[in-house]
């Protein structure tokens, strides 16, 4: 019998880890049976990918700035990915905010509901820690980014998944730096990190030979639990519109992809489609992204000296899925709590859930924890903080896993965008869109 194609393979994880887990919920030893005994192939899972993250990372983008001719070529692709990047975030955002004003999730939810949240929210450990997190983040200044996108400690940088804007200022500033001395000199070093490149990629098809089960793991572990009926349908609006936006956002893909680069959009999202659901499971960017830069070089054809600039950058700033969730979730909560909004407050909100997405963490829940700046750059009053972020935990999870998606796909759409238009768009490896091992 033909072997199922891989994202075939990995939705039937899915959607048996979903049944599994709602299964489970009807048991009262469902939940611990599933946190002890399947939760952990699904973690097993994540660390592989994070795991190799960092090597692949350091590898395809030495390779990719050390192959370029120039360092002129070097600035095309570093300005184009940076420029798209800012618009498509920008189009995300405006697509949420005029879906959230007109059609209003956040009105008219009764007063007792709100009340009820109050007293139901006596300092819920996860909407505090996401409080916290949040503040820490307050403290920085305006070039605070660029100060801690250097590294004083290599080494330290690739030890850590969440430095990995370090790692990437410094993987470029080394492949610069192989390109000036010039071929000859770089030689040894180059052929080292092109074999560490080949290796690292045989190294992601074998960690998704497990997908399949592992996703099962994932979503079997993801339960979503609400109580109030009024709560729950503003929160299911409220996810509507979330949802509706995003959807609009892979449309708008589908359009750019097609309109500028004449690639099949139903073929882009079937070729990427291994790396929306990974996304989807695992809610992380990072995690998803040896898994992203295999299937858009190795089964779309986008050049390594492309993608291993565009995808890693895209990875930790730019998030199209999160950006138009943070300026939702941001009315949404103002509408829920009767705070009036006024346009130039929309209009920072715009501003402000750029910069927000930017700093957001490619790793699961880092939107969330961003959304507070948005609402303190509108004068969103302290008080209330924690209520509006408890108003919308319950559903963050689902949400988180679809905007990563998203996140994801423009990414990638980004990659074939600037790879068509600096002629680094060639003919995939792998022609079908399976695995090959
Ligand atoms: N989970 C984040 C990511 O990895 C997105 C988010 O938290 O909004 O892209």
């Amino acid at each position: 019998m033909k072997k199922l194609e891989l994202h075939w393979q990995i939705l039937i994880g899915m959607i048996a880890g979903v049944l599994f887990g709602f299964a489970m919920n009807q048991l009262d030893w469902g939940e611990q049976f599933v946190a002890d005994w399947i939760r952990p192939l699904g973690t097993i899972f994540v660390k592989l990918l994070k795991l190799i993250a960092i090597p692949l990372i350091l590898a395809s983008l030495v390779k990719g700035v050390s192959d370029l001719k120039d360092i002129s070529k070097f600035r095309s692709i570093g300005l184009r990915t940076m420029a798209i990047y800012m618009g498509t975030t920008l189009v995300a955002i405006t697509i949420g905010l005029v879906l959230v004003n007109v059609i209003q999730p956040g009105v008219a939810i009764p007063a007792d509901t709100i009340s009820k949240l109050v007293d139901t929210y006596s300092g819920d450990s996860g909407v505090t820690s996401k409080l916290a997190e949040a503040s820490m983040q307050k403290e920085r200044g305006p070039l605070q980014f660029l100060e801690e996108m250097v590294p004083d400690n290599a080494v330290y940088a690739m030890s850590d998944n969440s430095l990995m804007l370090q790692v990437i200022f410094f993987t470029i500033f080394l492949g610069i730096s192989m390109l000036l001395v010039g071929q000859k000199r770089a030689k040894p070093l180059k052929k080292f990190f092109n074999s560490l490149n080949d290796v690292v990629l045989k190294m992601v098809d074998l960690i998704m030979l497990t997908a399949p089960v592992a996703v099962f793991a994932l979503l079997a572990s993801v339960v979503v639990s609400s109580s109030d009926p009024d709560l729950l349908l503003a929160l299911l609006k409220y996810a509507g519109v979330v949802l509706l936006g995003l959807l609009l956002m892979v449309l708008f893909y589908c359009v750019i992809i097609s309109f500028f680069t004449g690639y099949h959009p139903l073929k882009f999202l079937i070729k990427i489609s291994p790396a929306q659901l990974l996304a989807f499971s695992t809610s992380s960017s990072a995690a998803t992204l040896p898994v992203t830069m295999e299937r858009v070089e190795e089964h779309i054809g986008v050049d390594a000296e492309v993608s291993s600039f565009v995808l890693p950058v895209g990875a930790t700033v730019n998030m199209d899925g999160t950006s138009l969730y943070q300026g939702v979730a941001a009315v949404f909560i103002s509408q829920a709590l009767a705070f009036d909004l006024t346009f130039p407050d929309q209009l920072t909100i715009v501003f402000t859930a750029l910069l927000a997405s930017i700093g957001s963490a490619a790793v699961p829940g880092a939107g969330m924890v961003m959304l507070v700046i948005v609402l303190e750059a509108i004068g969103f009053p302290a008080d209330k903080l924690a209520i509006g972020l408890a108003l919308i935990f319950a559903v963050d999870r689902p949400l988180d896993m679809c905007r990563t998606v998203v996140n994801v796909t423009g990414d990638s759409m980004v990659a074939i965008l600037v790879a068509k238009s600096v002629g680094k768009f060639g003919k995939p490896k792998i022609k079908n869109s399976d695995n090959q091992l």
